[in-house]
């Protein structure tokens, strides 16, 4: 059976500054996190490849836009580094004004329309001293750097993103040690939380009172929670989990306002972030026009034992277990689930409980380790891996599409491989693969299948 896509539908790949532009200190740009994080602790970084060693799109971004349109790519989604437009958050560096337009305009002439996100996990140095998220002056300063970006690009770029992913920052940040201050401390991290979608709120209104063309979004990783079972400490479970990684950032996105479970949940663990007055307010200016939705795996959840748990919690293991489903298809390189059904679940429930808010799957992919193992004679990756589970997940878009949900792309993550934060280059997984040598773009198997497949708008099942 084939079955078409809607017209329109964009076609695409994602990656963000810090992971792909290299030039490090060049023209200009200032340390963000990443660049002082690889200096203080290089061990912890994959065979001690750092920030610096990226894919170098500061120096190949034309020809990749050649490389996306000969691939059809009608859509490319980045981000720009903030330290690298204002490398002391006040002072516009023109150099960086002259590569992200030149970047931006490359690609439109090129027919692939870029989306323009704002900060990728890559908190600039200078803020972070002053506490980074957790300091409310953050909001304030997020504020200007949007509203410079939309100033110096709005003219090119139509489709804006605040943040991408701003659970991850405050997880991995502020509940663990995977990013940088690598704190373990709820209520910093719900501090944290609370400050990115002021910041988050802020841009947009700047975005929205200064009447910019085009449109303003923001980027989650909706991982749908599915619980153990339908016994009622594990739904409970479940209903926990939802409020802690879902609600708390799709809800102030779309609804403009917590879910007051939330806000109960926090009040009852003396977990509630410092406000202040004028905040609801803003938080409702924030509502965003459409939504990008990262999804790689599912949350599996189960009852926690409740003799157990903190009361004021100390994690949010003391809401909600993580199960590990025996039945479940893993990407053993990654360590994580394959479970295309979640995407059509998203899209279910964007559809019945937000508004059927437009959005498009902003990231979806596969990290496969030494894929130098599938190369044929031509040096070209056999990523079958890769095709049956980009084919899995869009079957599953599609069937959401026919039963009314409003998705209108689909972004793989990545275009080239490019540098993945503490794991480096360990896991690929890009359309063409990069030669860490040459630094050469090297198409896989996928970018060839898919190039068909977005010419001809439709999926063979
Ligand atoms: C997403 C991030 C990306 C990217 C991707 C793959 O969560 O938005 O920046 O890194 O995951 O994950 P990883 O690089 O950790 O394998």
């Amino acid at each position: 059976m084939t079955r078409k896509f809607p017209e329109n539908f964009l076609w695409g790949a994602a990656t963000s500054a810090p992971q792909s532009e290299g030039a490090q200190y060049e023209d200009g740009k200032t340390a963000s996190t990443w660049d002082v994080w690889f200096e203080k602790e290089p061990e912890r970084f994959y065979n001690e490849v750092g920030p610096k060693d990226t894919s170098l799109t500061y120096e190949k971004y034309a020809k990749d836009a050649k490389l996306m349109s000969e691939m059809n790519l009608n859509s490319f989604r980045t981000s720009i580094s903030w330290n690298r437009l204002l490398p002391d958050g006040k002072t516009v560096n023109e150099k960086a004004v002259l590569y992200y337009r030149d970047y931006f305009l490359k690609l439109k002439e090129q027919g692939v329309e870029p989306i323009v996100n704002l900060f990728h996990f890559d908190m600039p140095w200078w803020l972070m001293e002053k506490g980074g998220w957790e300091s409310r002056e953050s909001i304030e300063h997020f504020a200007y750097y949007a509203n410079t970006a939309f100033e110096q690009f709005g003219d090119i770029v139509q489709h804006w993103m605040t943040f991408n992913e701003p659970i991850v920052h405050v997880q991995c940040g502020y509940l663990g040690n995977d990013h940088w201050p690598q704190v373990n401390n709820f209520k910093q991290a719900v501090q944290v939380a609370y400050h990115t979608m002021l910041a988050h709120a802020a841009a947009v209104k700047v975005f929205k009172e200064k009447q910019r063309k085009g449109r303003i979004g923001i980027i989650l990783n909706l991982s749908p929670v599915y619980a153990r079972s339908d016994k009622e400490e594990d739904q409970e479970a479940r209903g926990n989990s939802e409020l802690l990684h879902i609600k708390s950032f799709l809800d102030p996105a779309v609804l403009g306002k917590y879910p007051e479970e939330l806000v109960t949940m926090l009040k009852d663990n003396d977990l509630l972030p410092a406000a202040e007055s004028g905040d609801s307010e803003l938080l409702a200016a924030g509502k965003v026009d459409y939504l990008g939705v990262n999804y790689y795996q599912p949350l599996r959840v189960q009852a926690v034992n409740k003799e157990k748990v903190h009361h004021p919690a100390k994690s949010p293991s003391d809401f909600s277990r993580a199960y590990d489903w025996p039945e479940k298809r893993m990407n053993l390189y990654r360590g994580w689930e394959i479970y295309p059904e979640g995407i059509y679940d998203i899209a279910i429930m964007l559809k019945d409980e937000y508004e059927n808010i437009p959005w498009y799957i902003s990231e979806n992919g596969m990290g496969v380790s030494d894929e130098e193992r599938f190369m044929d004679e031509e040096g070209i990756v056999q990523d079958d891996y890769r095709i049956e589970f980009i084919r899995d997940h869009l079957d599953q878009t599609l069937k959401a599409i026919d039963e009314g949900a409003n998705c209108f792309g689909y972004h793989l993550w990545t275009f080239v491989d490019c540098w993945s934060w503490l794991n480096a280059y360990k896991n690929r997984y890009g359309y063409y693969r990069y030669d860490l040598e040459t630094g050469k773009r090297i198409p896989k198997k996928s970018s060839f299948w898919m190039s068909e497949i977005i010419q001809r708008n439709e999926l063979d099942r």
